[in-house]
């Protein structure tokens, strides 16, 4: 520990990108060998120890991050807001958060959970109010077309609340949330990228999700002291309409989700094949499973009638259950086998492969999906023959990512690194040529790693430029702030042979995963259109109080440096509907409505129109205000809302 305390002062007096570029990136890696009780000269910190040289010679290198001031990055990042319910946006390489999407949980800044608009997106109690306030956010995907991403959709999970929600990519906003019926603890999502029949539909039309804790079906109050009735089970959500459109009910338990790229088949891995409700049973066996799903037979069986419901859903549930799917002629699920509570599941971007991170086992399992489908059309005679390679790699394998030229980077939780490791290289070595070298370049990172992912990696165009990794776990790497530390999100080089470590970032807890993509998939507008909004306020002469009985309606509009009405008034205990179009078309020029006392505060962007509803229940003078920085004259930007008693 001395050591490392030594290290430090040396590294923040020194300029961060020369730091990043010098010897000191050596000397922290001894200091971090040291923390971690490694000795210095681990075949690990050897390994990361003296890349900084090599770092400029690579197109991204070092450097790459400090994009001077008015550079646009090249790449956005999404980011799950874990238990903040929200997704981030990121520009990367420089790793500058742009925007916080805000999704399952209220939202102060822009008023989400506030505003009706976003209420009825949230979900509400019979009395108006939001059905849940919590949320935890682990992954989030993109919608695809040929194989990449399309830029149309992003999809992210909440685990605790089993809900799903779609973020529009044009506007950057979340439109639409799910909630799963009959599952708990919906981990994994994964859209599809093609459909598994028409050829036509080369792009998103599916979301997977899995749910990770087995509940009595109907979870109603019965069989809560029988867990062997327990049952989970894995979903699949429609991707324009956002409704359930089918669920199989599974042994075992679902946690993340891939998806092929021929659309025919989706994964889940199964941590918990014993069916085991305390921690000792769920890691009794030595094999757990990926769990195949053959869509277009669920698809047929579920047109075919061949499903039940569960409870009060009238969601088909159709039969995934091993006992059930015995006959590979029919079997709408496959159980292959892989070692001890696998975690990540990832489809390598050749299209070929699911490769399943061992966690409790040092492994990475190779399944070819080619020989999946040989199983499901008779054609091999155990499933497990579609598992090409089963290769030790470290200890602790949680997720892989891919360069697009053939190689895996897999987080290895335990050994705080990240492998690199060639796939093709890992079958010869499996299949007996010992010669084989898979295992290509270890890089310590700071400090147990979980999500992984490079640039464009599960898709088609991987370009292996960056690679992030979402560290658990941040310890030294940043200015104490008490007990509770940031997450360590590292960027990594990863165009060269050798990997190279760019740059950290402090991160609030905790995104897990995240995806990264070009900009130009995207195009967002940055001025909205009055015309999506039902209740647009076009014209400022619209403006006016309107009284039904004790249901008034305040129109207004906002116009720097002015709101259209000076003042209103209404009477104590109306129930008040106050709509607002801010006819500023100038991108960039948002207003903020804020109503003291009434617990109202929202933002209101170029041409957004947005409503709250509220019950005038003090009497008085209230200055609602704009609060955001719009105008020379902002402060003065205000109007009088006058509740009379
Ligand atoms: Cu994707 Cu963190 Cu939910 Cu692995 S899980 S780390
Ligand atoms: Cu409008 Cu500040
Ligand atoms: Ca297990």
């Amino acid at each position: 520990m001395s050591e490392k305390r030594e290290v430090k002062p040396e590294t923040v007096g020194i300029g961060r990108r020369r730091f990043i570029n010098t010897a000191a990136l050596a000397g922290l890696t001894v200091g971090v060998a040291a923390c971690n009780d490694k000795p210095a000269n681990a075949p690990a910190a050897a390994a990361s120890g003296p890349v900084a040289a090599p770092a400029a010679a690579h197109s991204g290198g070092a450097n790459a991050t400090h994009l001077k001031p008015g550079e646009l990055d090249t790449y956005y990042g999404l980011w799950s807001g874990g238990h903040n319910g929200d997704v981030r946006v990121l520009g990367l390489p420089s790793g500058r958060e742009l925007l916080r999407i805000p999704c399952f949980v209220p939202d102060a800044l822009v008023g989400w959970g506030i505003t009706n608009e976003s209420k009825a997106v949230m979900g509400t109690k019979a009395d108006g109010s939001l059905r849940y306030t919590v949320a935890d956010t682990h992954h989030l995907h993109g919608s695809y077309k040929d194989g990449n991403y399309d830029g149309r959709y992003a999809w992210v999970n909440d685990k605790i609340n089993s809900r799903i929600a779609r973020i529009r990519l044009d506007y950057f906003i979340c439109d639409k949330i799910t909630e799963l019926p009959n599952v708990q603890g919906f981990h994994g999502i994964f859209p599809d990228k093609r459909d598994p029949v028409d050829p036509a539909i080369n792009y998103t039309t599916r979301v997977f999700c899995g749910a990770e804790f087995a509940i009595p079906l109907p979870n109603d109050g019965k069989d809560v002291n029988a867990p062997e009735k327990y049952r989970s089970m894995f979903s699949c959500v429609d991707a324009e309409t956002m409704e359930m459109r089918w669920q199989v009910l599974i042994d075992g338990n679902c946690d993340l989700t891939a998806t092929s790229y021929d659309g025919k088949l989706a994964a889940t891995n199964q941590y918990n094949v014993e069916n085991g409700v305390h921690y000792e049973d769920m890691m009794s066996a030595e094999r757990d499973a990926c769990l195949f799903f053959n869509i277009a037979r669920i698809e047929e069986a579920v047109k075919a009638g061949k499903f039940k419901t569960v409870g009060s859903s009238k969601v088909p549930v159709v039969d995934g259950t091993r006992e059930a799917n015995k006959d590979p002629k029919t079997a709408l699920t496959a159980y292959v086998s892989v070692p001890k509570n696998p975690h990540g599941v990832n489809a390598s971007p050749d299209q070929k492969y699911f490769i399943c991170a061992g966690k409790l086992s040092p492994t990475a399992t190779v399944i070819e999906l080619a020989k999946v489908l040989d199983w499901f059309d008779g054609k091999m005679e155990k499933v497990d023959g579609a598992i090409v390679a089963e290769v030790e790699i470290g200890l602790g394998p949680l997720h892989t990512a891919f360069d697009g030229r053939g190689n895996a980077y897999t987080t290895l939780f335990l050994d705080s690194q990240v492998v690199k490791w060639n796939v093709e290289a890992a079958i010869k070595f499996h299949a007996g040529d010992k010669n084989a070298k898979y295992v290509v370049d270890r890089l310590d990172v700071h400090y147990q790693p979980g999500h992984i992912n490079a640039t464009h990696s599960e898709t088609v165009a991987a370009d292996g430029k960056y690679l992030a990794v979402g560290c658990k776990f941040s310890k030294d790497r940043f200015l104490p702030v008490g007990p509770f530390h940031p997450e360590n999100e590292q960027l990594i080089d990863i165009s060269g042979d050798k990997m190279v470590l760019m740059a950290d970032h402090p991160v609030r807890g905790e995104p897990h995963d995240f995806i990264i993509f070009k900009r130009d998939i995207v195009k967002p507008k940055q001025v909205y259109d009055l015309n999506e909004f039902p209740l647009a306020v076009k014209d400022a002469k619209e403006s006016g109080v309107f009284r039904n009985g004790k249901k008034v309606t305040v129109k207004l509009t906002s116009q720097a440096p002015a709101f259209s009405l000076r003042e209103f008034t209404v009477k104590k205990g109306d129930e008040v509907t106050l709509i607002l179009t801010n006819l500023d078309k100038i991108e960039d020029l948002t207003h903020g409505f804020a109503v003291p006392k009434y617990n109202i505060q929202f933002v209101i962007n170029p041409l957004e129109t947005k409503s709250v509803t509220f019950i005038a229940d003090k009497p008085g003078v209230f200055w609602a205000y704009c609060s955001t920085f719009c105008h020379a004259l902002h402060l003065e930007m205000r109007t009088r809302m006058i509740v009379e008693a």
